[in-house]
Formats: C-alpha cells, structure tokens, sequence
C-alpha cells in the first residue's frame, strides 16, 4: 500500500464505505484487516465482503461487510471500521487493530474466514488486490467469488455458514449454482401449485451492471415459465453504468430508462448496478408511463401474504416496514385495507431488516425498491407442522412455504424480488394495471441538493424531521400547512454527498412547488 492514510475522511454509513474509488485502496486494505478480525471474532466463521457502490456514478465504489446469517456488519462495529479506516498512519493502524485483538479477546492465530465479490466497476480489480493483501498479512483464509451480485454473496455467506451451524438449517447449496437452482426451483414449486399459472414475460433494464449477467444466467432455468429480454446490459464499458438507466435513474426522475421502447401494459423491471434493487413499470395505452415502485412491491406482497396466509388457517403476525421515502397512500392502504401494521425505520436497509425480524412474516421496502420479506422460524416451524384440513389449506402452506425459499432472507435483491412480484401477478392473473389500481399514490418527487456539509443535517423521527440546522424545520412545516396532504423532508444522503429533499402532495404541481421552495431555503447551506 503506497498510501498512510485516506486522502479524505471516510465513513461507514448506509451501506458500507462509498467513495471516488480512487480514495479506497488504504480503506480496502483497512477492511480486510477488520474482516479477518471480525471472522476471528466470531469463532472462525465465514464473513463476507462486497466492493460495490451499487447505484453510485461509475467513478465511485465502495465496501459492505457482511456477517455470517448474511446479515449487515452489526451496527457496533461500524465506528471501529470508520476509525481503522482512517487511521493516519500504518503505525497508527495497527496499534488500533491490536486494541480492538485485546479488546474482543481475539487471538491472532484462531481461524478467519472471508469470502468477498465485487460488482463489475473498472476500479474492482485493484480494491480486490488490496483487500486480498490485507487478508494475506493477517494468515486469513480468503475466498475470491468474482463478480457476483450483492445478494448473491450474501446467499453465499449464509449458505457456507448454515452448511454446519447448530439450530440453522441449511440455507442451501453454498454455490453460485445453488443460488440459480435454489431461485428456480421454488419458482417451478409455486406454478405447480397455483392453478392455471401462465408463463410470463418480463423485459429487465440491468443498469448496465452486474445483473444482466445474472439473470443470463438463471435464465434457461425457468425456460417455459419466465420470458427475460434484457435492456442495458453492457458490461464490456463499465462508464455506462447506472448512466440513464437502472433502478435509481427511474425512480428518481419517474420516466423510462434508456433504450426501453414500451409496448403498452406489458412489465418492465429495472435493477441497479449491484443488483439488490428493483422497480417496475408500464405504460398505458396513451404512453403514459405507470411506476410501481419498492411501496408498490411492499403491498403487493403484504397482500398475498395476507390473502395464503387466512387461507392456511394459521395465525401469523405479518406486519410492514417502511421509511420516510414511503408514499403516504401505501402507508394508508396498508393499514386500513389490509389491515396490519406499519413500522417506521431510518433509510438504510439494515434499519428495515431488524425491525421486519420481529413480524412473523416481515415485508420491508425502500420505496427506491430495496427490500425483501423475511420469515421467522417459528413461522416457517408452524406452516411445516400444522394439521391439515382441506387440498386448499395445503395449497396455501405449501406455496408460502416455497415462496419463503424463492425470497432472499439475507437482504435486498432484485432478481428474487422480480420472481416473487412474476409469481404474485401470475398467482393472481393480474396485469401492471390491476397490480397498480390496488391505490392511488399521492404525487412525489424526489430531489438531490449539494450543500456546503451535509453533516450539518441531523433527524429525528424515522428522518422525517430535522434537529438541525434548527432554523429549518419550522419553514417546512409552514411550507405543509399551504398544501393539503402535503409532506416533505430533507435528510443528509448516506451514500454520496448531498442532501436529499422528498416532497408529497395531492398534485403533481403542488409536490413540484414544495420541493423548489425546499431547494430555495437550501441555498443558504450551499
Ligand atoms: C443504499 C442503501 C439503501 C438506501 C440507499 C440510498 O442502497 O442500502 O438502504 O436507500 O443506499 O441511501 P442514501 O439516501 O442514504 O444515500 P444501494 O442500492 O445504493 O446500496
């Protein structure tokens, strides 16, 4: 490593380290270090690491430390990686590293195990190196997966460690294959359950990233069941990543991708670079385009849950989990049609996660269309174990139960998270248009701002009020009181340097006027 230190301060925030790659090497190498420790840590099981800046510009990338469920790094190890990370020498490195070997009573010769993956930026293969050589100097026992998408080292890092993990059963073959074979056949068990399923279509734009090479891959083994066309899915210039395409482009400015020509109501899906986001759409018959976003997909699902699970005659505790991003009007259709609850987490998939856990059954989604849903045990025990009654009660368990394996439990991902919304509207024999008439979002637009220090944006309240800079606010609040059914915030990015500004209203016209008036009262922090 040629450098001492990082040229800038970095930080472990919503989703790992994510920077200019040209700042990471030292932060790689620093990861690496903290990987083999935290394997150490926990008696030698296997951690992962993902280098992937996921929806970022393609000059970013980034780092994600995965435990061994497949779960995000636990939160309170996040400051130990920002303070090795920035340490200012290499001295001061390891005299950091060894306090935290005396602190968690690590021995330095106890096994360490880390598998990592990269998604397909230019600058992977050098943050692969210096990670690789951190794992080399500390005698770690290093696993190269290649260019995998996010989810699916997650999978593999719960795969590898349930293969012999007492009270977890297997989560599946610890293979890339075992992940394509695990997605397909869960899917093959649900179209031979629900009757009269058809095969469906569905064309992917994959953000020019790692997914379109995925899903060539799972492809041909659901050939008869799912029709994949896929949209941006040059890998071969790695400058086109997320550029005009991919899941944040259409979200974020509510219109087609690049090279997307629409046939009316049929499905589209967009991932981003990393593949652990999607979203879809459609357009109607007079082109207008229909967005049906990670809101949409939460109801979507909660209400197939909702529906197999009564029909099962078990008792499950489904509930939703949601961020200050979620439309107001999915929050209310699922509280007073479906009828359960509705928690409210902080942006960052690891605040959804654990708050999803506690549910039975836990749909969680980033209304940007990150999320998945998670079954606890004792729900899955039950379904196993219950009485049986009539052909229906079983078809219902059985499909929850095969659905519970076509969903990923680890985290976020778009290619199970487009089969689970494939299998719901094939189940149901719906198209985007009746997915989408479920209810009426309230008109949204999501803005980005740069300010002079986006630290100085702290929240409360799930972020959907600001602390500070205090002054602000009282103005927003004003702002809500001109428009009816109006909501909007402003909260610091995790992810790149700027302030995001969300804003809600009964029009299209009114949720513009509120955010313009939010980006004016921003210019004072530029
Ligand atoms: C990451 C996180 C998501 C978050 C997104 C944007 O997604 O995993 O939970 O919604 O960043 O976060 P922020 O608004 O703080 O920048 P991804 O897909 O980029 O890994």
């Amino acid at each position: 490593m040629s450098l001492e230190a990082p040229e800038k301060h970095v930080t472990y925030g919503t989703a790992g380290f994510r920077d200019k790659a040209k700042y990471l090497p030292i932060v790689l190498y620093r990861v690496g270090l903290l990987a083999a420790l935290r394997s150490r840590f926990l008696g030698g099981k296997t951690v992962g690491v993902m280098i992937t800046a996921s929806h970022n510009p393609p000059a970013d990338n980034g780092a994600k430390l995965v435990d061994p469920l497949g779960e995000m790094l636990d939160q309170s190890w996040e400051a130990h990686a920002t303070e090795l990370a920035n340490s200012q020498s290499t001295a001061e490195q390891n005299k950091l590293l060894d306090a935290l070997y005396s602190k968690f009573g690590v021995k330095h010769d106890s096994d360490a195990k880390v598998i990592y993956a990269r998604d397909t930026r230019e600058s992977g293969p050098i943050l692969v190196d210096a990670l690789a050589s951190a794992l080399k100097s500390q005698n770690a026992h290093a696993t190269n997966a290649g260019v995998l998408t996010t989810p699916q080292l997650h999978y593999l890092v719960r795969a590898i460690n349930t293969l012999h993990m007492p009270g977890h059963e297997s989560y599946g073959v610890p293979t890339e294959d075992g992940y394509y074979k695990k997605l397909a056949t869960s899917y093959k068990k649900i179209s031979t359950l629900a009757p009269n399923m058809k095969p469906v279509s569905v064309t992917v734009d994959c953000a020019n990233g790692v997914g379109a090479l995925k899903l060539q891959q799972l492809a041909p083994l659901l050939e008869g069941l799912v029709e994949f066309t896929i949209a941006n899915g040059d890998v071969d210039h790695p400058e086109a990543l997320n550029e005009n395409c991919g899941a944040d482009f259409v979200k974020t400015n509510q219109r087609l991708p690049a090279n997307v020509q629409p046939v009316p109501d049929k499905l589209y899906a967009s991932f981003d670079g990393d593949a652990d986001r999607v979203v879809c759409y459609y357009t109607s018959n007079n082109g207008e385009f229909h967005l049906l976003d990670g809101d949409k997909i939460a109801t979507l699902a909660a209400s197939l849950f909702c529906e197999q699970v009564s029909n099962s005659g078990t008792k499950v505790d489904i509930g939703v989990v949601q961020t200050a991003y979620a439309n107001g009007a999915s929050t209310k259709y699922i509280e007073y049609e479906l009828k359960i609850p509705v928690v409210f987490t902080p942006t960052g998939v690891k605040h959804l996660h654990h708050a999803a856990a506690k549910f039975g059954i836990g749909v969680y989604f980033e209304a940007n269309g990150h999320g998945t849903v998670l079954f606890d045990k004792s729900t899955v025990d039950s379904l196993k174990t219950i009485d049986i009654g009539s052909p229906a009660q079983k078809q219902s368990i059985d499909i929850l139960l095969a659905l519970s394996d076509l969903i990923n439990q680890t985290v976020g991902d778009a290619i199970s998270d487009l089969l689970m919304v494939l299998v719901i509207l094939a189940i149901r024999n719906w198209t985007p248009a009746q997915w989408d008439s479920c209810y009426s979002e309230l008109a949204n637009r999501l803005l980005k701002c740069n300010v002079r220090d986006r630290t100085m944006f702290t929240t409360t309240d799930a972020e959907r009020r600001l602390v500070t800079p205090k002054e602000l606010q009282p103005k927003l609040d004003q702002l809500m009181k001109q428009y009816p059914q109006s909501r909007t915030f402003v909260r610091a990015s995790g992810t790149e340097d700027v302030v995001r500004v969300y804003s809600e209203a009964a029009s299209p016209e009114a949720a513009k006027e509120i955010g313009d008036v939010v980006l004016e009262l921003l210019k004072e922090y530029a």
